[in-house]
């Protein structure tokens, strides 16, 4: 276990990439601005299925350069990258054969998006982890979905009609997410593709579970399994609680207030209020702020991960870019890389 988790408790900061077909709509659907995270606007506004994914026809990413983007990481002075390659619509970023609703298939831009990115990483020494939403999935029938409650307000002026229908029907708004078993999802979809991550993309350096909506044991099990395809990968604490502890903790949007005592944690944080992009989100924190943050984790023995919420274009927003600047040229004269 200590050797395995060397590197990863040394690297001290990394970026998280939440980048999908949420991009697309950028957090507006149909002339409003949906609330939260951009890349849960498919449940919060409760979007059909054959209408949301209509949507993945607009995405094409012609301006995506892998390259580039691994560059801005490595100067930021980060160590590793996680991307969501699925994330809880459902929406593989890779060639899959479990799933038609993936990048190559469904969009018109046609290519595996993961593919130059492990090529960029190879080449600039940056160790590479996939985010896979394992249980919450809306497009893959029998997936999982997370139901928000309604005092938290509904951003869909039909709101009160399908509240009263996710209510019955745990968590889901579209007929067709329960026309097939979680059962026959986890065994059709979830490990398929989990197996073709880790078999298709050389060294994965971590798996990243999140929402265990509905996970059992059963299901953790045979996910678990998988991960034997690569010996020394290193996964977090999401994938079922409380039997599958995983190799670290994930403190969300917030820094423990102190070290934790013999537990290896990372914080995951935006650079603005959302993951996945949205057009109209401007509440940037200051590279100041974002230094100081990994200062006080990295003091708490904990990992950074900060994240980059790309455009449907394929570009960082350039607020984003800024601030991998500014944090670069602090690690540059205070860092130790
Ligand atoms: C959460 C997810 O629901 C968010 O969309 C995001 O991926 C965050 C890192 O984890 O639980």
């Amino acid at each position: 276990h200590d050797q395995k988790m060397k590197w990863w408790q040394e690297a001290r900061f990394g970026m998280f990439i939440h980048w999908g077909d949420y991009a697309v709509l950028a957090g507006n659907y149909k002339g409003q601005q949906v609330k939260r995270g951009g890349e849960w606007i498919m449940n919060r506004a409760k979007i059909p299925v054959s209408e949301y994914q209509q949507y993945a026809k607009q995405f094409n990413p012609v301006k995506y350069d892998a390259d580039a983007w691994v560059k801005m990481a490595k100067d930021a002075g980060m160590k590793y990258i996680v991307i969501t390659a699925k994330h809880h619509d459902g929406f593989a970023m890779f060639k899959s054969q479990a799933s038609k609703w993936n990048m190559v298939d469904a969009t018109p831009y046609g290519k595996d998006v993961l593919t130059p990115l492990v090529s960029a990483c190879r080449k600039y020494g940056i160790k590479l982890g996939f985010y896979y939403s394992q249980a919450q999935d809306w497009n893959n029938p029998g997936g999982a979905a997370a139901r928000k409650v309604a005092s938290e307000g509904w951003d869909n002026p039909d709101s009160t009609k399908i509240d009263e229908y996710t209510k019955a029907h745990t968590g889901h708004w579209d007929p067709i997410q329960t026309s097939q078993s979680m059962s026959d999802y986890i065994d059709k979809v979830a490990v398929p593709q989990v197996k073709e991550l880790l078999s298709n993309y050389g060294d994965v350096a971590v798996l990243w579970w999140d929402t265990p909506t509905n996970m059992t044991d059963e299901f953790a099990e045979k996910l678990q399994a998988v991960l034997k395809l690569q010996p020394g990968i290193i996964t977090n604490d999401r994938l079922k609680r409380p039997n599958y502890p995983g190799d670290f903790v994930t403190p969300e949007q917030h820094i423990p207030a102190e070290a934790m005592a013999g537990k290896d944690f990372e914080v995951c944080m935006t650079m603005n209020g959302t993951w996945g992009y949205k057009s109209f989100d401007d509440k940037w924190k200051s590279v100041q702020t974002l230094v100081r943050n990994l200062i006080d984790i990295a003091s708490k023995g904990g990992n950074y991960l900060l994240n980059v919420g790309p455009k449907a274009d394929g570009t960082f927003p350039q607020e984003s870019v800024e601030i991998l600047k500014g944090m670069g040229s602090w690690m540059e004269k205070n860092g130790d890389a």
